[in-house]
């Protein structure tokens, strides 16, 4: 058999100050699931992602938590590493800028570029922002034109790049290689800054302590960036890349925040080096929360785990690539993606397979049914078919996942319309009625199979489960997508177990289960299959905490502990953004409180005004939809939609403050 060809993928090699957030995992998961589908074509893939250990930031931070800094990264990688093992995205070199083979590759790449004569000593005074590890174009007391902080002036003897000299090679590499900055409004944007002059860079400094040193010129260490970019080499090989045979990198995913170190610097120092450029950097958008971009140190970050542990992997995954098109910003809100999970996972999806199960269990003995003559309609939607496997393959190497699942999405409508128009249901017992049934269900479930293929690299769990669903062999990840084809379903084969896929779930509920994981990170879940409906009847938005199964009691001291007092409502309005939640200001004897209510859909707030209500007064306090509350109203959950009905008190005008016991 001919060797694979190889193909070599990136994530960002992200800080180790901070943890992932979903920012981090959107360009985990894409790069995962290029690599699926890369594999899928018969690819040989590496992923690499990894962490950026060195510089200020850190000896900041370990300074701040009184532990070497090698201790304080090595707990922050193995955090990182542990969370995208447990996500199911996990890299196939999981690389350190504090491991000694990348020490070794940054060393090498210096004394490449230095004996070519791009290295030179000198003195740098600037204004250095040290959020974003650079120095930035501004004056002395100005902030960094990127994130808005402060910045230091600097001044210090160091090692320059001169990226002065790679004005024109950069030009014509960008010129010759049309496909090496995508999408193309980032290229152009490339194209103008490097058209505008590149300046010298500094690449050492004497300042920092913490970094790779630079053999033979301590007190010299390597900046951030000749440091980190340097990680995409060292994960394959570093000095010896060629024996391994992965480098150039096939693609660099990236967000637009770091383009211009990936299609400048990078190549530069490359070049400068006589080393092969990577074919491709791809950067995507940034995930915002209220339009500003998620980030550790705004405080306004959504992490995977809550997500995860509520809809799933796959959900995330779903949204994450579905919502967005790829290459340009995206809003993440809660209430899309539980939109997107009932919607399109549970009633589309989900639904297509459970109901294709059902009806060959029940008609066809639970095997593939065999079909008899196709009738032009059955045609059609094979037609349709065929057409889109070509399609979302073009789709996929062009990395527009959101079209791809458009199209995908598209043969699940197109399936349903047809179930509706033929209605196998009706069907009766004479000969041609079970022929044109078994057909029907034959071309049903051979859409369902052809879809759980195409959608693979996207949902590799629930089309995992689906695939044996229709009891095809092996697993949904060895199908060669080249050779699927139409037509291929055997007649015959029985079907496999029936696991539970996308149960459906209510919005407010999951809504409210994520916040509360969010708000409480010690509290978060392992992620696990998605919890089915549970019922939550608070209406304060407080954590839908895992009641007690119903044959257990609890002692009465699990019940004093908590405190539930009448408060009065003072002040009550809606949210901005949040379409269920009340912002209340409560009097509970003591003090007036902040206590957000999921109520909004079912109270006007100024009739709330002056009544009285139970509170829960002694939840912690945590944040809803970026709204601190503090405490909980009690209500009861009525109707199977959990209508909140205030719990209140008509026999006569209690005090203030007394206790609920
Ligand atoms: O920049 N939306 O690391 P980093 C989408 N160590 N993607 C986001 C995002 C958001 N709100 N926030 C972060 C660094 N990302 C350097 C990289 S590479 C040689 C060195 C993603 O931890 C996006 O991919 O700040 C972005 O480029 C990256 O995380 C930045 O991660």
């Amino acid at each position: 058999m001919p060797a694979k060809p190889k193909c070599y993928l990136t994530t960002p090699i992200y800080y180790t100050n901070g943890l992932p957030h979903i920012g981090h995992t959107y360009s985990t998961i894409v790069c995962d699931t290029i690599r699926r589908y890369k594999r899928m074509r018969g690819y040989d893939v590496v992923m690499t992602t990894g962490t950026d250990e060195h510089g200020v930031n850190v000896e900041r931070a370990a300074k701040k938590a009184g532990v070497p800094e090698s201790e304080f990264v090595a707990k922050m990688a193995a955090e990182w590493k542990a969370l995208w093992d447990e996500l199911g995205i996990p890299s196939d070199e999981f690389i350190r800028t504090t491991d000694l083979k990348h020490a070794h590759t940054v060393q090498w790449l210096f004394k490449l570029c230095r004996e070519n004569g791009f290295v030179y000593p000198g003195h740098y005074t600037g204004q250095y922002c040290i959020y974003d590890n650079a120095y930035v174009d501004v004056k002395p007391g100005e902030n960094c034109p990127d994130c808005g902080r402060p910045t230091e002036t600097v001044t210090e003897a160091n090692y320059f790049f001169k990226l002065s000299a790679f004005q024109k090679p950069l030009l014509n590499w960008y010129a010759k290689h049309p496909e090496f900055i995508q999408p193309e409004s980032r290229r152009n944007e490339i194209l103008s800054f490097v058209e505008g002059g590149l300046r010298d860079l500094s690449i050492t400094r004497t300042s920092v302590r913490w970094g790779i040193p630079v053999p033979g010129e301590e007190p010299h260490v390597f900046y951030v960036w000749f440091d980190a970019l340097t990680a995409y080499l060292s994960a394959v090989g570093g000095p010896n890349y060629e024996k391994q045979g992965y480098w150039p990198a096939d693609v660099h995913i990236v967000g637009k925040d770091i383009i211009r170190f990936h299609t400048v610097y990078w190549p530069a120092f490359l070049m400068a080096a006589g080393l092969p450029i990577p074919k491709q950097v791809w950067a995507h958008g940034w995930f915002l929360m209220d339009a500003a971009k998620m980030s550790k140190s705004k405080g306004n970050v959504v992490t995977p785990r809550p997500i995860v542990g509520v809809l799933g992997m796959d959900a995330l995954r779903y949204y994450l690539l579905r919502e967005t098109v790829f290459g340009q910003d995206g809003n993440f809100s809660y209430d899309a993606l539980v939109t997107r999970y009932n919607s399109d996972l549970a009633n589309g999806l989900g639904n297509l397979a459970s109901r294709t199960a059902a009806m060959i269990e029940k008609n066809s003995s639970g095997k593939i049914p065999k079909p008899a003559a196709l009738q032009p309609q059955d045609n059609a939607l094979a037609g349709q078919v065929q057409a889109a496997i070509g399609e979302v393959l073009e789709m996929y190497d062009n990395l527009s996942f959101s079209r791809a699942l458009e199209e995908i999405w598209s043969l699940i409508a197109a399936t349903d319309k047809y179930l509706t128009a033929e209605h196998p249901w009706s069907l009766g017992e004479s000969e041609a009625d079970q022929q044109r049934r078994s057909t029907i269900l034959w071309v049903t479930a051979e859409v369902l199979r052809v879809v759980t293929a195409l959608a693979h690299p996207i949902l590799p769990d629930s089309t995992a489960k689906v695939w044996s669903l229709l009891g095809q062999g092996g697993q949904a990840a060895s199908v060669a997508l080249d050779g699927l084809r139409w037509g291929q379903l055997a007649p015959g084969t029985p079907l496999g177990k029936s696991q539970a896929l996308f149960p459906r779930i209510e919005k407010a509920e999951a809504i409210e289960r994520m916040e509360s994981m969010e708000n409480e990170p010690q509290k978060q879940p392992s992620p696990a299959t998605p919890a089915a409906h549970a019922s939550t009847p608070t209406a304060g938005g407080a954590a839908a905490a895992a009641a007690p199964a119903a044959n257990e009691k609890i002692g009465i001291e699990d019940f004093a502990k908590v405190e539930m007092r009448v408060g009065q409502i003072k002040t009550a309005e809606r949210i901005v953004g949040a379409d269920k939640l009340l912002k209340l200001t409560v009097d509970i004897g003591t003090e007036i409180r902040q206590i957000c209510a999921g109520i909004a859909q079912y109270y006007e707030p100024e009739k709330l005004i002056g009544r009285k209500v139970a509170v829960v007064v002694n939840l912690a306090p945590r944040k809803l939809r970026g709204v601190e509350s503090n405490g909980m109203i009690v209500a009861a959950s009525v109707g199977p939609e959990g209508r909140p009905v205030l719990a209140g008190f008509p026999d006569e005008d209690v005090e203030i403050g007394a206790r609920l016991k």
